[in-house]
């Protein structure tokens, strides 16, 4: 759990980091340069980032392996729930158990602000026929199911806040999209290849599988 937390706070750190002061250069801009291969980004069903640098394991993989705590290559329903529920709690900045605006811009701003980057011209996570509007698609496009936000997705009611209830039924609701044959545990070969991972040509590839003990 505490490690989990300061990766998450690393990743925020970095991310700021990245995002440079008020005469840097936007995060991922090439400023006519030649482009930069852009770092790999990937998105939970819960909405946590990951990302890992061009060339290294696409990074459904770290997610898969923090998500499944006891490390048997199975992600079961119940690991799938505390999963979400750590990343709720991370969200959930004043510990309300709701997560209302601020949190919402929070994500939206500072923990994925790729979504809402404008790339221009020659940037994006992909050229050539398989560009992604990654404005329009959201999350979607660094994810393993088809949801531009995830933090929204999971306000049933639209009462612009996230209960606990909510997120624990999104949390649900994602592990059947994702556990289709319905035996209880999503295995590392279930991860289909997101857009993003797709558009740069990771569809050759089988998804990145975690590491597993004593293999
Ligand atoms: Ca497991
Ligand atoms: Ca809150
Ligand atoms: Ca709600």
């Amino acid at each position: 759990m505490r490690v989990r937390m300061l990766a998450a706070a690393a990743g925020a750190l970095l991310m700021a980091g990245c995002m440079g002061g008020p005469h840097g250069p936007p995060p991922g801009s090439d400023e006519g340069g030649p482009p930069r291969p852009r770092v790999q980004l990937f998105i939970s069903p819960s909405g946590q980032p990951f990302r890992a640098p061009p060339g290294e394991a696409y990074p459904s993989a770290a997610w898969f392996a923090e998500a499944d705590a006891d490390r048997d290559g199975r992600l079961t329903r119940s690991e799938f729930r505390a999963d979400a529920e750590h990343w709720f709690k991370a969200l959930d900045v004043d510990g309300d158990g709701q997560i209302v605006m601020p949190e919402v811009s929070r994500w939206e701003e500072t923990l994925v602000p790729e979504l809402s980057r404008f790339d221009g011209p020659g940037g994006g996570v992909a050229r050539g026929r398989n560009v992604l509007d990654t404005r329009r698609e959201g999350a979607a496009a660094y994810s393993l199911i088809n949801e531009p936000h995830p933090i929204r997705g999971a306000d049933a009611d639209f009462s612009m806040r996230v209960s606990a209830a909510e997120w624990r039924a999104a949390a649900d609701r994602r592990f059947a999209l994702l556990d289709p044959d319905g035996d209880g545990a999503i295995l590392p070969s279930d991860l289909r290849p997101t857009p993003a991972q797709r558009a740069q040509g990771g569809d050759t590839a089988p998804p990145g599988r975690p590491p597993r003990p004593g293999r």
